[in-house]
């Protein structure tokens, strides 16, 4: 079984972290009404949704795929580079012992999930404003012993690894080439972004099709053409909070 866990919007989701946008209202129903047509798309691509709960204080909570990596072998609680978001990860924590050994990132390292695009046994990390090298060093030793191989990437002017690429096929990358060094991706064949969509890079992928936002037209256009599946999603309010479909939910096999 596939198992997506995602958790609840915070009233709190007003005062998130903010890195490269200025502060605009949320609408907090509008959020939660698109979080849960996610959930729903989640649920139609094959997943079983578990969504925790979150807590009233915790406002980036919802963005649930920065505190941990889940992989086969293990799960790897994240070390938020946000001091505000360290609270997150008991909960998270707490519903994925029931599933994986667990280890952690431990401070001074830190390593925001976001920052962690698998391909494979290959861990790409974003080496940016959130994850510093001592993170890095410390889910290289974590992951080493089960076979997966840790290579840093360079990210500029964007929060996370994630927000300028991910992967749609088992072979291609998304990407926003303005945002990242290509170069640690060797073979991996690319497919930019439109230009007029710098955030488009996020999508989600589940089996042989992506969950995509659906506020990005032409990029999706350009997955179509490649012959990718898309579902997309309503995902505009939670994207002022720099969120996009990737960092809202953890999924794993189970
Ligand atoms: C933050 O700054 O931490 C949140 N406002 C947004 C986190 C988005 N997460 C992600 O891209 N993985």
């Amino acid at each position: 079984m596939r198992l997506a866990l995602t958790r609840q919007i915070s009233p709190a989701i007003v005062h998130c972290e903010l890195t490269h946008l200025e502060r605009t209202p949320i609408d907090v129903d509008v959020a939660r009404r698109q979080h849960e047509q996610y959930e729903q798309a989640l649920r139609d691509l094959g997943c079983k949704v578990q969504r925790l709960p979150s807590g009233d204080d915790q406002p980036d909570s919802v963005f649930i795929e920065d505190t941990a990596v889940v992989l086969d072998e293990v799960a790897v609680i994240a070390q938020p580079g946000a001091a505000s978001r360290r609270t997150e990860l008991k909960e998270v924590e707490n519903a994925l012992q029931r599933h994986r050994m667990i280890q952690w990132i431990e401070l001074p390292g830190t390593l925001d999930g976001g920052d962690v695009l698998r391909v494979g046994r290959r861990l790409f990390v974003g080496a940016g404003a959130r994850t510093n090298a001592q993170g890095i060093a410390q889910l290289r030793a974590i992951v080493a012993p089960f076979g997966y191989t840790v290579h840093p990437v360079t990210i500029r002017d964007c929060l996370h690894l994630k927000s300028a690429a991910t992967l749609v096929r088992g072979d291609m990358l998304l990407v926003n080439p303005q945002w990242l060094d290509l170069a640690p991706f060797g073979e991996l064949k690319t497919l930019a972004i439109h230009p007029d969509e710098p955030f488009a890079a996020n999508a989600l992928r589940i089996g042989e099709r992506v969950i995509h936002a659906e506020e990005f037209p032409r990029t999706r256009e350009h997955l179509e053409r490649e012959g990718i599946a898309v579902r997309p999603v309503p995902a505009s309010e939670l994207a002022k909070a720099e969120g996009g479909v990737t960092c809202c939910s953890l999924v794993f096999d189970v």
